[in-house]
């Protein structure tokens, strides 16, 4: 089992805990221990196995029970006895903005209210606002969630929120008596997936947030008003149309510009970090929240929120670090790492063209990749065994390499380097003989078939890979698709330890839909000291611009600018390929 996978069903325990009406701080321990989990790089269930479950920090007793059952059975009594009783309808209404536990606990003991329908009918004839604290406005706002909840899915991959996020942000910034406006929330921090988009926008004038909020929920894109108050607006904005469409919620506050750096900072999160902060402020003898920082000595001016962690004796997070993974204790210590950004990628090593299955030209990626500024350009086409996506022959390798050395006669700045996106066929051997491997400059290695072997078969068979001379770099890792499909089951440590010894390099797939490795495992692959890589996997020339969702990744896997091959010039990933070629 995945540690995602066991986190999801520890706050799962931790949602029906609530809605059963226990203890918050009994069932609370679950949440924060799937936290735990989540971000934790070694397999949880790898500790179960080995009998090593004591070094998860902050595992009391009961939970560690918990977890060896959930990793052994894939469920527990608890859980088996919670999900019996709860009816599924309360599960969805938790998704109902503004809705929580005890709300959908006393509409379920008070009304018998256990279905989205029987809570609209409800609405729609006033019981919901005679309970005991609700009242026609919370009820008004249930029935306008309601609409939501059945339109929306759960989460939404980044690249689809930041398309819907940007145009609004863009346009609360061009408003008149606004003087800033910036993402926050999971989106600033560039999680793979968000639940919803965070906006933060500031006002000199005060007088004037109710005329700014109310052209927010009149933006182009905003399907419906979800809430409007003094500081707030929620929404639920669409991007596309019919039933494709997509949609998801968005929240505007805006705040005064002196409280801007702290309303920024606060919604930005985590949660996690923002407790972290608090506590640091708290130690120096300040208090601070989303209006300010209160010290003894009257109020800490912060004209931005660099000089916020000044102020807190910090050195600046990055917004990408801000989850609680020991940055503020880094950020003490002066130790927190350069990160690489999107200006020193000079080039990416996998992407297709219509040899396999992509859309555009040799010809025309590298002129794409020209215009995006990059001094090399690597093609990966598929291999031939990979006949569902047009695999190359031998033969049309070689016609291809003849075209490759034929484009590369016209600049003297600029390369296309000769690359496959080599099939690791089921016993872990490649697509390819080594005779046509030498041919290459370098060899992306990756599975595409057969994901059902167990565990310690996918593991051997990517391990095997690894240990030809040949091959250059590991191909999104685990094949998970985000929101979609979920990894091969995979030992993601023994994976990287291999790919140590071997000196290979392991790829984050930058397509949104993948993000494969993930920055919990970027940050384990850094310890390790394993190099890393990012790859669009362009099919289109357009697609070359999603490597910046992998530097994202690296981002928020600490990742150096040296980690990562990309940041290699011209002279450098030649001469870096030339070396790995006479090692063979
Ligand atoms: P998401 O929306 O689930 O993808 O993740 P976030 O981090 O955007 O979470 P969200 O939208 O619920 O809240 C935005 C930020 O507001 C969050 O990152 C930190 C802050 N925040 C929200 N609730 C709390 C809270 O109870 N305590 C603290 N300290 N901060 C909170
Ligand atoms: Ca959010
Ligand atoms: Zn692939």
């Amino acid at each position: 089992m995945e540690n995602a996978q066991l986190a999801s069903l520890l706050n799962e325990i931790c949602t029906l805990m609530e809605l059963a009406g226990e203890d918050s701080f009994r069932s609370g321990a679950f949440a924060r221990a799937a936290r735990t989990i989540e971000t934790l790089p070694d397999s949880v269930a790898g500790k179960v196995e080995a009998g090593s479950l004591d070094s998860v920090p902050g595992l009391g007793k009961t939970l560690k029970d918990t977890v060896s059952q959930l990793v052994q059975t894939g469920t527990c009594k608890q859980l088996d006895d919670l999900r019996e009783k709860t009816p599924p309808g309360l599960i969805l209404m938790l998704r109902i903005p503004g809705v929580g536990p005890k709300k959908v606990r006393a509409m379920h003991l008070e009304l018998a209210i256990d279905t989205l329908a029987k809570l609209k009918d409800a609405c729609e004839s006033g019981k919901v606002a005679a309970l005991k604290g609700f009242g026609d406005k919370t009820q008004a706002k249930i029935l306008e969630g309601l609409a939501f909840v059945e339109l929306s899915s759960e989460r939404v991959r980044l690249d689809q929120a930041m398309a819907v996020a940007e145009p609004l942000v863009a346009a609360v910034r061009a408003m008149k008596g606004v003087e800033h406006a910036e993402l926050a929330g999971s989106l600033r921090r560039r999680r793979e997936t968000v639940k919803d988009i965070d906006i933060v926008a500031t006002v000199a004038d005060t007088q004037k947030a109710t005329s700014i909020l109310e052209a927010f929920t009149k933006l182009k894109g905003v399907e419906r008003v979800v809430g409007q108050g003094d500081t707030k607006a929620s929404v639920v904005a669409r991007l596309g149309e019919g039933t494709r469409a997509l949609r998801i919620n968005a929240d505007l506050r805006v705040v005064s510009t002196q409280a801007f750096p702290y309303a920024l900072n606060y919604f930005t999160g985590s949660k996690e970090h923002n407790v972290a902060l608090r506590q640091r402020a708290q130690a120096l003898g300040f208090k601070l929240n989303e209006y300010g920082l209160e010290g003894d000595a009257g109020n800490k001016r912060c004209s931005d929120e660099p000089a916020l962690y000044k102020a807190l004796g910090l050195d600046y997070v990055q917004p990408e670090l801000r989850e609680n993974t020991g940055e503020v204790q880094a950020a003490i210590d002066h130790k927190l790492p350069e990160l690489v950004n999107i200006d020193q990628v000079m080039g990416v090593f996998h992407n297709h063209t219509v040899a396999s299955d992509g859309a555009n030209t040799l010809e025309e990626m590298a002129d794409a990749a020209r215009a995006l500024g990059y001094k090399w350009l690597g093609i990966g086409d598929h291999s031939q065994s990979l006949t569902i996506a047009n695999g190359l022959s031998p033969e049309r390798v070689r016609d291809q390499w003849r075209e490759i050395d034929r484009l590369n006669k016209k600049w003297h700045d600029f390369r296309i380097l000769k690359g496959s996106e080599v099939d690791i066929l089921a016993d872990g051997s490649l697509d390819f003989d080594d005779n046509l491997l030498a041919g290459f400059d370098y060899v992306v290695a990756s599975v595409h078939t057969h994901f059902n072997q167990p565990r310690e078969e996918m593991t051997a068979r990517i391990v095997k890979a690894l240990e030809n001379p040949f091959v250059t770099m590991l191909g999104h890792p685990t094949g998970r698709l985000l929101l979609r499909r979920e990894a091969y089951a995979v030992d993601l440590e023994a994976v990287l330890q291999a790919a140590k010894k071997h000196d290979k390099w392991v790829e984050i797939n930058a397509n949104p839909m993948r993000l494969d490795l993930d920055w919990v495992h970027c940050r384990r692959a850094r310890e390790i000291g394993v190099k890393l890589v990012t790859n669009p996997d362009a099919h289109a020339a357009d697609e070359l611009a999603n490597t910046i969702y992998g530097v994202e990744v690296a981002r928020r896997g600490w990742v150096r600018p040296a980690q990562l091959a990309n940041t290699l010039d011209l002279n450098g990933v030649l001469a870096e390929l030339e070396t790995r070629r006479k090692k063979v």
